[in-house]
């Protein structure tokens, strides 16, 4: 499995992109629909942009047919478009998502689909020896990227060393078994990601990737990461027996986002449904 034969559906989260995304979009399209024999489709999902995204995405999709997109309208942050975009799991095989801004490159995001089979999800890694890391991170988003790391260590014991790579393909079952555990809709998603599917008992391969840290990165360091960290101690309370004790509490949970100005997953009842070409 993972080579030919086997349909792959992408997922790119995007969020006022037009700058960044056109290129790497023609990039994924030629470079998948020459070296992967299987069927490929690409998803742009969008939402709450200001900018023209959706109409670079357009105008791409009108060249590429395997190029659609949705587009939500709500603020629901990476996360939450990626926990809608992966209902769409059904569709393909493999489902898996990269970043809008070309940090990883077409043949390095091939590597992890042809690693899958064994492993039930394929996660790329920045932090393992064998990367190749074209440009670095900023060394604060380094720093904050550790002490994130062992947070996250200390929390789940998961033993992954790059959790926040956004690079990662997972089989479809997989994503079907455990899309009703996803609730976090900020940077953070990785976590509740990894952490549902080691619960559900799938294994997960980190492999070493290829990276080129890219400027105009959408994330406002300082409030990013404490809505970064209450999300995974949030998750982590989800996971343990205390959780029903702490209903009373969600309101204020809510509240805490909405001064963080974090997203939030929409609730089932709240989905609208999105403009889309897929
Ligand atoms: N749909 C959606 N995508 C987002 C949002 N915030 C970030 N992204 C996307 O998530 C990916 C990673 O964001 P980026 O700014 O490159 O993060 P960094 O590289 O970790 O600094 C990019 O594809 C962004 O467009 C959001 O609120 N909604
Ligand atoms: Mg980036």
């Amino acid at each position: 499995m993972g080579v030919p034969e086997t349909s792959l559906l992408l997922l790119i989260p995007a969020y006022n992109e037009e700058v960044r995304i056109e290129p790497v979009l023609r990039e994924f399209a030629v470079f998948f629909q020459g070296n992967y024999s299987g069927p490929f489709q690409l998803v742009v999902v969008l939402n709450g942009c200001t900018d023209n995204t959706l109409g670079v995405v357009k105008r791409v999709a009108a060249e590429f047919p395997c190029v659609g997109w949705l587009d939500f309208p709500a603020a629901i942050g990476k996360g939450g478009a990626l926990i809608e975009g992966l209902k769409l799991a059904g569709h393909a095989d493999l489902i898996g998502y990269v970043d809008a801004d070309g940090a990883t490159p077409p043949h390095a995001y091939l590597d992890l689909v042809k690693k899958i089979g064994g492993p039930d999800c394929v996660i790329g890694s920045r932090w393992l020896p064998g990367a190749v890391i074209h440009q670095s991170q900023t060394g604060n988003r380094q720093f904050a990227s550790r002490v994130f790391h062992m947070i996250v260590q200390t929390l789940f014991w998961m033993n992954i060393r790059d959790t926040q790579c956004g690079a990662k393909v997972m089989k479809r079952a997989v994503a079907e078994k455990i899309h009703p555990a996803l609730r976090i809709a900020d940077m953070a998603f990785d976590i509740n990601l990894l952490y549902s599917m080691k619960h559900a008992g799938f294994r997960i391969l980190e492999v070493p990737t290829e990276w080129t840290d890219q400027a105009g990165s959408k994330v406002a360091l300082g409030r990013s990461s404490l809505t970064m960290f209450l999300s995974v101690v949030r998750i982590r309370l989800i996971y343990s027996p205390f959780y029903k004790w702490l209903r009373p509490l969600r309101p204020l949970e809510g509240w805490i986002y909405k001064k963080l100005r974090a997203p939030q997953p929409l609730a089932a009842a709240q989905v609208p449904s999105p403009k889309s070409q897929i």
